[in-house]
C-alpha cells in the first residue's frame, strides 16, 4: 500500500482530511490537479470573485491559533485572500509534503483490500481507504451551444478563469449567467469592458453584499467571541453564526413590515433571509419578502422595462441558491451595458462575430464569458470513472440520480468516503462548517475501521431510508418550486432531477451523524 488514506482534493476539505488524518497516525496522500492548494479558491479567478459568507466564519474552526493569527482585510473576503489563507494553513500544518500537485485522478478501483488510484498519466497508486473533497461545485457546466468551436474571440467559463486575468479594456464582452457568480462579475466586467452584454435566462433576486474592510475593532471583537460564534454555528440550520429571527412579519403592519426589511437591506448579506422567520417555509411569507426585493429592483433600475426584465416572478426568494452583490442592479444604469432576455428570444447560435439570437438578432463579441455554473454535487465525483466492488461503476450506479447514505458512503463502494457528497446538506450551509463536521465524523469512522478490521459500505437500505428523509426534508420547504435550480440538477441537461442536498438543517443532520456513529454505523453494515 503507498498510504493507508488517499484523499482527491486539496481545497477546504482535502487540507482539513490530511491534516486530521495524519495527526491520528493514517499514512495519508492527498492528490490534486491544480499546482498549488486552494480547490474552487483556486480556479475561480473570475474577476469580482469573493465569498458570499463573512470571513470571520467561513474559515475554519479546528485550530484556535489559527483563528486568532490570520487577519481577515474585509467583511467579506476575496478570491486570492482565501486562496492565501489555505496557503498558510497548508505552510503552517506543513501540509504540502503530503500532496501531490498536477495530478488528476483519472479512476479509482476497489480491489479485494482496498481502493487503486490511477491518475491521467497512468501512474497507480495504493491505499485501504479512498476519500474524495472534490467539492460540490467544481466541475464546469459550459452550454452546449451549437458554433461555440467557430467563435472568434476569446470564451471562458469563471470557473476555470485564466491565470493571467483576460484583457476586456475596451471590448465587447458578453456573459452568459445571472446566478452567483455572474453577479458578482458582471459589475467588474461593466467598468473594464467596453462594452457589455448581459444575456439572462432566469432573473434572479439579489441583496447587497455590504462589503467594507474589517477594522481592527472589529477583529478584536470577533477574535475575543470566537468560542461563542462557533458554538452558535453548530447549533445552526445552515452554518451560519445567526439565527433566524422568529418574527413572524405576516403579524405586522405594513409600515412595521417595511421597516424591518429595510434594515435588514441595510445590513445587507446573506443574513437578509434570517429577518423573519418560515421565509423558506410559508409561501405568504416569503411572497411578502419577494415582493419587496422586486420593489427594491424598480427603485435602482432606472429604466422600467429593465427593471421587470430583471424582476424574478418565476420562483420564491431563495428558492435558488440567493446571490449577494455589489452594485449589480445599478450596473444596468450604466451606459455600456446592455440587458438580453434569453428567456423571451433564446440563444440559437453562437457565430464568428458574437451570439446569435432566435429572432436573427445579432450581437457582436470580442469575449464571451459563461457564467452557466457547475454540474453540482454529482459532477465533481463522476468526472473520473470510480469502480466499486465487483467492478460496479458510479456513473451506472447513479444513473438514475445519486443515492448515499448520509452524503458519505455509497453501497457497493466499500471504504469510500465522500466529504460533502450528494444527500449532505453541503451547499446549504457554510461550507467549511460543513467539511469539517464530515471530516471529523469521518476520521472517527476511520479510527474504527483500524481497530477492528472492519470495511464499511452503506447498505441499500440506508440508502434508501436516508434518500426519503432528503426529499421529505426538501419537501418541507419552497425550495422544489425552483424549477431551474441546480439543487434538483435542472441545469444539466439529461441530469436526473434529484433534490441533491439535504434541506433538514445543519444541525439536525450532525446529530443524525453522531448517532449513526454511536450505534455502531449500523447503516455502513460493518463487516
Ligand atoms: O451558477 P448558477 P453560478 N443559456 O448555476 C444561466 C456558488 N457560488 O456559478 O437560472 C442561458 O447559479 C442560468 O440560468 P437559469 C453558489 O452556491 C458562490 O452563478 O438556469 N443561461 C443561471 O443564470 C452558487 O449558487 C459564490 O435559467 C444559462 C446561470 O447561468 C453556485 O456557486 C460565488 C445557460 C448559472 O447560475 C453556482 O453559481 C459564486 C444557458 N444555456 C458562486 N446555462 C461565493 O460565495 C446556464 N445559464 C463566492
Amino acid at each position: 500500500m503507498d498510504a493507508d488514506v488517499i484523499v482527491i482534493g486539496a481545497g477546504f476539505s482535502g487540507l482539513y482530511a490530511l491534516h486530521r488524518l495524519r495527526s491520528l497516525g493514517f499514512r495519508t496522500q492527498v492528490l490534486e490537479a491544480a499546482d498549488d492548494v486552494g480547490g474552487t479558491w483556486y480556479w475561480n479567478r473570475y474577476p469580482g470573485a469573493r465569498c458570499d459568507s463573512e470571513s470571520y466564519y467561513y474559515c475554519y474552526s479546528f485550530d484556535p491559533g489559527l483563528e486568532q493569527e490570520w487577519r481577515w482585510s474585509e467583511r467579506y473576503p476575496g478570491q486570492e485572500e482565501i486562496r492565501a489563507y489555505l496557503g498558510h494553513v497548508a505552510d503552517r500544518h506543513d501540509l504540502r509534503r503530503d500532496i501531490t500537485f498536477g495530478v488528476r485522478v483519472g479512476s479509482a478501483r476497489r480491489e479485494e483490500d482496498g481502493w487503486t488510484v490511477t491518475d491521467t498519466t497512468g501512474t497507480s497508486r495504493r491505499c485501504r481507504w479512498l476519500v474524495t473533497a472534490v467539492g460540490c461545485l467544481s466541475a464546469a457546466n459550459v452550454p452546449d451551444i451549437p458554433g461555440l468551436a467557430d467563435f472568434g474571440g476569446e470564451w471562458h467559463h469563471t470557473g476555470q478563469w485564466p491565470h493571467d486575468g483576460v484583457d476586456v479594456a475596451g471590448k465587447r464582452v458578453g456573459i452568459v449567467g445571472t446566478g452567483s457568480t455572474g453577479i458578482q462579475a458582471i459589475p467588474v466586467l461593466a467598468e473594464q469592458a467596453g462594452h457589455l452584454t448581459v444575456f439572462q435566462r432566469t432573473a434572479n433576486y439579489s441583496i447587497p453584499a455590504r462589503n467594507a474592510p474589517l477594522s481592527e475593532d472589529e477583529m478584536a471583537a470577533t477574535k475575543a467571541d470566537y468560542p461563542s460564534i462557533r458554538q452558535v454555528q453548530q447549533g445552526s440550520t445552515n452554518g451560519h453564526p445567526f439565527v433566524n429571527s422568529d418574527v413572524d412579519v405576516l403579524d405586522l403592519p405594513a409600515d412595521q413590515r417595511r421597516e424591518l426589511y429595510e434594515a435588514a437591506w441595510e445590513r445587507g448579506g446573506l443574513r437578509f433571509r434570517a429577518a423573519v422567520k418560515d421565509v423558506l417555509t410559508d409561501p405568504q411569507v416569503n411572497e411578502v419578502t419577494s415582493d419587496f426585493l422586486r420593489d427594491k429592483i424598480a427603485e435602482v433600475v432606472h429604466d422600467p422595462a429593465t427593471a421587470e426584465t430583471l424582476t424574478p416572478r418565476d420562483h420564491p426568494f431563495a428558492t435558488k441558491r440567493p446571490p449577494i452583490d455589489s452594485g449589480y442592479f445599478e450596473t444596468y444604469n450604466r451606459e455600456n451595458v446592455t440587458l438580453v432576455d434569453v428567456r423571451a428570444d433564446p440563444i440559437a447560435a453562437i457565430t464568428r462575430d458574437g451570439m446569435r439570437l432566435e429572432s436573427g438578432a445579432e450581437h457582436p463579441l470580442d469575449v464571451l464569458v459563461f457564467a452557466t455554473g457547475f454540474n453540482a454535487l454529482t459532477g465533481p465525483l463522476l468526472a473520473f470513472d470510480i469502480r466499486g466492488r465487483d467492478g460496479t461503476s458510479l456513473r451506472e450506479a447513479w444513473r438514475d440520480g445519486p443515492h448515499t447514505h448520509l452524503g458519505l458512503g455509497v453501497a457497493g463502494f466499500p471504504d469510500l468516503f465522500t466529504i460533502t457528497g450528494p444527500g449532505s446538506p453541503s451547499v446549504l450551509t457554510n461550507m467549511p462548517t460543513a467539511i469539517e463536521q464530515h471530516v471529523d465524523w469521518i476520521a472517527d469512522a476511520l479510527v474504527h475501521l483500524r481497530d477492528t478490521g472492519e470495511v464499511a459500505e452503506a447498505t441499500p437500505e440506508a440508502e434508501r431510508e436516508w434518500a426519503a428523509e432528503v426529499a421529505r426534508a426538501a419537501e418541507a420547504t419552497l425550495l422544489p418550486q425552483a424549477a431551474s435550480s441546480w439543487y434538483l440538477g435542472a441545469n444539466v441537461p439529461g441530469k436526473a432531477r434529484v433534490f441533491l442536498p439535504y434541506a433538514g438543517g445543519y444541525a439536525r443532520y450532525r446529530q443524525t451523524c453522531d448517532d449513526e456513529a454511536a450505534a455502531g454505523y449500523p447503516g455502513f453494515g460493518l463487516a
